[in-house]
């Protein structure tokens, strides 16, 4: 399998979460795409390629042009009163306050283009956010020209990115942009199966009223669990993609017997769907030594999910979204593509 890395992707690193009411380091780190390209490399995977530049259109696809102006701005007017750490939001429009008027200052504009504060805008966050949207963009290319599968080693995450807010380490969508450029190149029909730890409220949100991108999704119950706000098993889609969006929310503690009940019910709808192609965002955060959640998965569950998806006989585009336990992210990411192509 093709692998697209590249190392723009060091331009990105956060200093601090508030996590647990203290400020932590990221957790999202450069080491983490880091350690994945070493595993890709170990095993001997295939070809690892540098992406291509697609520039902002296919981005704009799926973004509002604001909230892209505002990321390629933000550092630039954050850093003009004198600040050199972290650009960071810190109060956001809840109940009753009001959006239709936005802020000329980048303190308010931080708060209005996001949904939570683990979204660190550094000096080189533009040109990591471009690249790992170029990254999802090329491997979707590569897939396209007759390979059977493609892995975009995305770095930062998108899953949580919305049209217009960033959130949860992802600032561009790089699933979302991927899925929208396989419609835009032909493909009638696309599936993106979510398997990060954490529900993909973005991508969910992007698509949640079409019928021609199918959202599914396996994740900690957002009862208990972040991003709170969105991925309950009663969101079945609205208007035209009403039926088209399929939560599974899982307790804490869900292992592999548990998890892959609801993969394969999952990989049956998606089959029911009959997709041109399938995208996964692939996030091994549900591994049971992972420091911020509460799965219980083992290092060789992994290849059994890549053995579910590579069964459904598409052509899959994988994307790498989150995982923080950084020693075994590579052998976790990996053994999903190793297992994939057992059965391909
Ligand atoms: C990004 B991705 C945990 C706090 C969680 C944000 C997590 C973002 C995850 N107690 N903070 O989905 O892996
Ligand atoms: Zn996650």
């Amino acid at each position: 399998m093709l692998t697209i890395y590249s190392d723009d992707h060091h331009l990105h690193h956060g200093t601090a979460e508030l996590i647990d009411g203290t400020l932590k380091p990221c957790f999202e780190m450069p080491r983490r795409a880091d350690m994945v390209l070493e595993r890709v490399r170990k095993v001997g995977l295939g070809d690892i390629a540098a992406p291509r530049e697609f520039g902002l259109d296919p981005v704009l696809r799926v973004h509002d042009a604001g909230y892209v102006a505002f990321l390629e701005t933000a550092w630039s007017r954050w850093s003009a009163d004198g600040r050199s750490h972290d650009a960071l939001p810190l109060v956001w429009p809840v109940r009753g306050l009001r959006t239709d008027r936005k802020p000329q200052d980048i303190d308010g504009l931080l708060g209005y283009y996001s949904f939570d504060a683990g979204v660190p805008i550094t000096a080189g966050t533009w040109q990591a956010i471009r690249s790992s949207a170029n990254v999802a963009l090329t491997a979707l290319d590569e897939l396209l020209r007759s390979q059977r599968s493609s892995f975009a080693l995305c770095r930062p995450p998108g899953h949580h990115a919305a049209a217009d807010y960033m959130g949860g380490y992802c600032y561009f969508n790089n699933a979302a942009i991927a899925a929208q450029a396989l419609r835009d190149q032909g493909a009638a029909r696309v599936a993106i199966l979510d398997v990060d730890y954490h529900h993909g409220n973005g991508t969910q949100s992007i698509f949640y009223q079409r019928a021609d991108v199918m959202f599914l999704s396996l994740h900690g119950d957002p009862l208990v669990e972040y991003p709170y706000f969105l991925g309950h098993a009663d969101e079945p889609g609205a208007g035209e993609g009403l039926g088209y969006n399929h939560n599974y929310p899982l307790p804490h503690g869900t292992d592999w017997a548990r998890y892959q009940q609801a993969l394969q019910d999952a990989c049956q709808r998606i089959a029911d769907y009959a997709p041109d192609a399938i995208v996964v965002s692939l996030g091994v955060d549900t591994f049971e030594h992972d420091p911020i959640s509460r799965f219980k998965l083992k290092n060789d569950d992994y290849l059994r999910m890549g053995e579910l998806i590579g069964r459904l006989g598409k052509p899959t585009l994988f994307v790498m979204e989150g995982g923080y336990a950084v020693e075994d992210i590579g052998i976790n990411a990996v053994n999903v593509l190793s297992g994939f192509e057992s059965v391909a």
